[in-house]
C-alpha cells in the first residue's frame, strides 16, 4: 500500500484491495484510476488540485444508507453498524479518512450531526462533538485533509418542521442558534475554510399561515448573529448561502442565486457572505448551473460549488454524480472567466444510487466526477485560449466600444438623444446570434 495512506496500527481497513487512486491517463483500462484528473497538471497557471479544491461530503458518502421513502437501507456499510454513538462516529471517521486519502481529495464537508449522532440534550451533543472533533483533528493531522466547510443540520429533527431561523416559535429559533454556535465552534476548531447555510426548512408549506416579511427579517438577524459570533472567535473564512428553490419546503427563501444576492445586499451581509451553488438546485429552479454561476460571479459572490447532476426525465433533486461533460464545460467557462471561486472548492454533494451497494461504488462515483470536471476544465481552458469564443462574444457588443454606444454605456446620453440617433440611423441591420457556432466550438474542444 502507498505510503500516503495513513492507517494507524491495528486499525481496520474498510476499502480492502484498493490503494491510492493513481492518474494513468486516457488509455488506461484500470477502472480505479484517473483518466483526466492529474492533480499536478498545470492549467493556466494553477494545478488542477488548486483549481478544484475537491471535497468529499460526509453525509451522502459515509452516512447514506440507500433508504428512500419506499424502502429500507440497501447499503450495509460496516462503519454504519449500530453501537454506541461515539464508537460508531469513530468507525465512520476511520472509513471516511481512509476513503478520502485513497481518493486523493484535499477536503471534506460536514454537518454537525454527520460527524456524530445528535444527543438527547444540547449539552450532550456538545460533549459528543468535542470528542469527535478531537479525533477528527488527529486524523486531519495524519492525512493533511481538512474541512472545506462545516454546517449545521437544521432540517432533519422534527423540531424544525416549521423552520429553524424562520420558525414562527422563538424557542425553536433559539435552539437553532445554539446548534449553529456549536457547529461554528467545530468548524473553527477543525480549521474549516468556510461555513455554509442551507435553508431546507427556511421557507413555507403554505403562505396562508406565514408572515414572510417577518420570517425573512428573522433569518437576516440570525445570520448577522452567527457571523458576529464566528468573527469574535477569529474565524476568517467566508459564509456561504446555498440556494435551492424547494424540497423539502414547498417554497424556500433562498430560491436561486439572484434571490440570494438580493437578500444578502438588502440585509447588509455582502462583506462576509457569498454563495455555494449546486448543479441540481440550479435545474430545480429552472435555471442552468452556468446561469447561476454567472449571476453569482457578476455579483462578486461565486463562493463554492456543490457538484452533482439531476435527471432529465424527472424534476427531483436526484444528486447523481456529475458526468455530463458538456454541462460542466459550460460551467467551467464561467468559472475560469470569473478567476475561480472565492474561498471555496468543489464538494461532491452526490450519492451513489440505491442499488450501487458496494464500497467501491463510492470510488467509481468520485473518480468519474473528478475526471468529468478535469476534462471540462481542459476543454474550457482551450476554448478560452485557442478558439474564437471570446472574440465572437466581444464582437456582439462592439457597437458599445466607441461612439454613441460608448456614450450610452457611460451615461452620457438622454432618452431624447437616443431617439434622435435612432431616427438618423433608420432600421437596424439584422445581426445573427450564432448560437449553433458557439455550440460547435464547445463540442470541438471537449
Ligand atoms: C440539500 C443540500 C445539502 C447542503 C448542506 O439539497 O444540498 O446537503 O449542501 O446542508
Ligand atoms: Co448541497
Amino acid at each position: 500500500m502507498s505510503s500516503q495512506i495513513h492507517l494507524t496500527l491495528g486499525q481496520k481497513e474498510y476499502f480492502k484491495g484498493i490503494g491510492k487512486i493513481p492518474y494513468e491517463g486516457r488509455e488506461t483500462d484500470n477502472p480505479l484510476a484517473f483518466r483526466w484528473y492529474d492533480e499536478h497538471r498545470m492549467v493556466g497557471g494553477k494545478t488542477m488540485k488548486e483549481h478544484f479544491r475537491f471535497a468529499v461530503c460526509w453525509w451522502h458518502s459515509f452516512c447514506g444508507t440507500g433508504a428512500d421513502p419506499f424502502g429500507a437501507p440497501t447499503k450495509n456499510f460496516p462503519w454504519l453498524r449500530p453501537g454506541d454513538p461515539l464508537g460508531q462516529a469513530r468507525d465512520k471517521m476511520d472509513a471516511g479518512f481512509e476513503f478520502i486519502t485513497k481518493l486523493g481529495a484535499p477536503f471534506y464537508c460536514f454537518h454537525d450531526y454527520d460527524l456524530v449522532a445528535e444527543g438527547p440534550s444540547l449539552a450532550e451533543s456538545e460533549k459528543r462533538l468535542e470528542k469527535i472533533t478531537d479525533y477528527a483533528l488527529e486524523k486531519q493531522q495524519a492525512s493533511g485533509v481538512e474541512p472545506l466547510w462545516g454546517t449545521a443540520n437544521l432540517f432533519s429533527h422534527p423540531r424544525y418542521m416549521n423552520g429553524a431561523a424562520t420558525n414562527p416559535d422563538f424557542a425553536v429559533v433559539a435552539h437553532a442558534g445554539a446548534q449553529v454556535r456549536m457547529a461554528l465552534d467545530a468548524t473553527i476548531k477543525l480549521g474549516g475554510a468556510n461555513y455554509v447555510f442551507w435553508g431546507g426548512r427556511e421557507g413555507y408549506m403554505s403562505l396562508l399561515n406565514t408572515d414572510m416579511k417577518r420570517e425573512l427579517g428573522h433569518l437576516a438577524r440570525f445570520l448577522h448573529m452567527a457571523k458576529d459570533y464566528a468573527r469574535q472567535q477569529g474565524f476568517k473564512g467566508y459564509f456561504f448561502i446555498e440556494p435551492k428553490p424547494m424540497e423539502p419546503s414547498k417554497h424556500q427563501y433562498d430560491f436561486d442565486a439572484a434571490t440570494c444576492v438580493g437578500f444578502i445586499r438588502h440585509f447588509g451581509l455582502e462583506g462576509d457572505f457569498k454563495l455555494n451553488l449546486e448543479f441540481n438546485h440550479a435545474t430545480l429552479a429552472q435555471h442552468s448551473m452556468q446561469h447561476e454561476m454567472q449571476v453569482a460571479a457578476d455579483a462578486g459572490m461565486l463562493g463554492s460549488l456543490d457538484a452533482n447532476r439531476g435527471d432529465y426525465q424527472n424534476g427531483w433533486d436526484t444528486d447523481q454524480f456529475p458526468a455530463d461533460v458538456y454541462e460542466l464545460t459550460e460551467a467551467m467557462l464561467v468559472f475560469l472567466e470569473a478567476g475561480g471561486l472565492r474561498g471555496g472548492g468543489i464538494n461532491f454533494d452526490a450519492k451513489t444510487r440505491r442499488n450501487s451497494t458496494d464500497p467501491e461504488d463510492l470510488f467509481y462515483g468520485h473518480i468519474g466526477g473528478m475526471d468529468a470536471f478535469a476534462r471540462a476544465l481542459l476543454a474550457a481552458h482551450d476554448i478560452l485560449e485557442h478558439s474564437d469564443y471570446k472574440k465572437l462574444r466581444a464582437e456582439r457588443y462592439a457597437s458599445f466600444d466607441k461612439g454613441h454606444g460608448l456614450d450610452f454605456e457611460n451615461g452620457k446620453l438622454s432618452l431624447k438623444e437616443l431617439a434622435a440617433i435612432a431616427a438618423k440611423n433608420g432600421e437596424p441591420e439584422q445581426r445573427s446570434g450564432r448560437q449553433e457556432l458557439f455550440e460547435n466550438i464547445l463540442n470541438r474542444y471537449i
